[in-house]
């Protein structure tokens, strides 16, 4: 939704930064096309035309019509209203004094059990959280407690299950017993889904939630839903009352404005995002930010916190250091490659920063993600010594050997020892020059 709304909605602002004064003409001109643009994104008809009106009424109010540089001002009041419409602010998921309890729900296949382990995931590494327990109440797909107990094991988290018990109910309240004997600081409850609501399934939710007394129920929404998942949610909502919203699967190329406009619509806020089927695949969501994507002003907030969550801290000021001292060999780039690759796919990251031409040709950024990724495994193939001492990558029968082990071709070796040597050279002068040589890194 982000890059198709994004595109859409750019191009209809340029008509208005082209121009030196706006006309009333152009206004309507822009905002017909940023309507039509809300709408093939899916967008709730009633939210679409709240937007337009705000739109039009504050570029009137704020008598941008007729002015000099009436892009900036537009652009403005874009913003404005479309945070508002992804929530306002960032919704916070408060940990209570001794025990939160959280309590999933949704559709079936909408993401519930997976949002359930990013969820445990998050709250562990980010929040420090320490004892995660996850309650697997699906009982009637066998599968979905595998499903739980394999996420489980993958995050290091404790899953309470029962596999011959189809009492969800049941297995709530013994859980729970566990989870208070045993002081674990968050619950997780996993919940059963339907195709389509159900009377019985409903009532199972809602005793469970007698049960668990969670303190936030969040209801997990498929991005790639129709507008029927409004009044799935409005459902829900009225027995449950939910507290938040995750949006999963913005990964596929759904245009997903249905399931954003729960938000809106019910004022239900998003708290995360699921951004694909890995465990790290998960963001807390912010609406301000999110609406600068959309307008293009890119997301440099998010790039940050990414690095300092991915990014070993002192492995990094390590490598930093022998850059600077010219030191630098293949194990160091080899660290630094590893560093690299865990801020994501350089064709994604680029998305994120600002004032990138949206023409940019991104065959050369995945080129890019794929000499990491051949680089990596030509240097794991070598020995410490040669990788410590890359004079030795001369040597024709360590040269063979590293390149049969690799898999690779002698093209490709020599790509890597020559890249390799250009850059040692330049990290050279830089030591003794200063950080003056700095642009040279940069080619
Ligand atoms: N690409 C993508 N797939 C997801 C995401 N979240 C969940 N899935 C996948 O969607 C499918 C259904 O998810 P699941 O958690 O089992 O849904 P549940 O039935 O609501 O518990 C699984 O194949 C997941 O791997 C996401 O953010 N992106
Ligand atoms: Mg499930």
């Amino acid at each position: 939704m982000i890059d198709f709304l994004g595109k859409r909605i750019q191009k209809a602002m340029e008509k208005a930064n082209n121009k030196t004064s706006l006309k009333e003409e152009d206004l309507l001109e822009i905002t017909r096309e940023i309507k039509l643009a809300l709408l093939e994104a899916d967008v709730n008809l009633v939210i679409v035309k709240e937007f337009i009106k705000e739109i039009k009424e504050k570029a009137i109010g704020a008598e941008i019509i007729g002015k000099l540089n009436p892009g900036q001002q537009m652009v403005k009041i874009v913003n404005d209203e479309l945070i508002k419409i992804l929530g306002g602010k960032t919704k916070e998921i408060k940990l209570e004094q001794t025990r939160t309890v959280i309590m999933m729900a949704g559709l079936q296949g909408s993401g519930k059990t997976t949002s359930t382990a990013k969820l445990a995931s998050y709250f562990l590494k980010r929040k420090k959280v320490k004892k995660v327990l996850m309650i697997a109440a699906d009982v009637y797909r066998p599968a979905a407690m595998d499903q739980l107990i394999v996420l489980g094991k993958q995050i290091n988290v404790d899953v309470y299950f029962e596999k011959n018990n189809n009492n969800a109910q049941l297995i709530v309240e013994n859980g729970m017993k566990k989870a208070k004997e045993e002081f674990y600081d968050l619950v997780i409850i996993d919940t059963a889904g339907r195709l389509s609501i159900d009377e019985k399934l409903m009532q199972e939710l809602v005793d469970i939630k007698k049960i668990a007394k969670p303190s936030e129920i969040i209801f997990v929404a498929d991005s790639l839903s129709g507008q029927d998942i409004i009044n799935v949610a409005k459902t829900f909502n009225q027995y449950l009352n939910l507290t938040s919203s995750i949006i999963t699967k913005l990964d596929s190329d759904a245009r997903g404005g249905a399931a954003f406009s729960i938000t809106k619509l019910l004022n239900i806020p998003i708290a995360f995002i699921g951004t694909g089927e890995k465990i790290n695949n998960f963001d807390l969501f912010h609406p301000d930010r999110m609406a600068n994507r959309i307008l293009g002003m890119g997301d440099v907030l998010s790039i940050i916190e990414k690095a300092e969550e991915v990014i070993d801290k002192d492995k990094a000021e390590k490598i930093g250091r022998r850059l600077m001292s010219g030191n630098f060999d293949l194990d160091d780039l080899l660290n630094s490659l590893n560093q690299m690759k865990k801020m994501g796919k350089f064709s994604k990251l680029i998305k994120l920063i600002p004032g990138m031409p949206k023409n940019i040709d991104l065959s050369k950024v995945e080129g890019a993600d794929q000499k990491i990724k051949l680089y990596e495994i030509l240097i794991s193939s070598m020995t410490m010594q040669e990788r410590k001492n890359p004079k030795l990558l001369k040597n024709t029968s360590r040269k063979n050997r590293i390149i049969k082990g690799s898999g690779r071709t002698v093209q490709e070796y020599n790509q890597l020892v020559n890249e390799f040597e250009t850059l040692s050279k330049r990290m050279k002068e830089m030591s003794k020059n200063g950080m003056g040589g700095m642009g040279g890194l940069f080619k």
